[in-house]
């Protein structure tokens, strides 16, 4: 584990910066479902967040159907949530 987790007080302030997300996985990652007016329109997104995720060198669990994005964010070198879920929650809230 070569990246720190967050401690629970930043991620009390990671759920209130960013509402839309919830805690998933007992507290080791946090998700946010999108919800667009087509597959058009999801695609689009998910390859504006497939850009945010290499220039970040942090990417994203994912699942789609149709309209729906469902996002995971976790990061597999802290086992848990660590400020690279952060930074990505932000850059994604700000593609909306
Ligand atoms: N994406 N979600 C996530 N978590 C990681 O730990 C991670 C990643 N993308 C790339 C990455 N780590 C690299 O640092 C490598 O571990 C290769």
């Amino acid at each position: 584990m070569s990246v720190p987790q967050l401690t629970d007080a930043e991620c009390d302030t990671l759920l209130t910066a960013h509402p839309e997300w919830s805690i998933a996985r007992e507290g080791k990652a946090i998700e946010r479902t999108f919800k667009f007016e087509n597959f058009s329109e999801a695609w689009g997104f998910m390859n504006r967040v497939a850009l945010l995720a290499e220039s970040h060198d942090h990417h994203p669990e994912w699942f789609n159907v149709y309209n729906r994005v469902e996002i995971t964010l976790t990061t597999h070198d802290a086992d848990g949530l660590s400020e690279r879920d952060t930074v990505m929650a932000a850059a994604i809230d700000a593609l909306i």
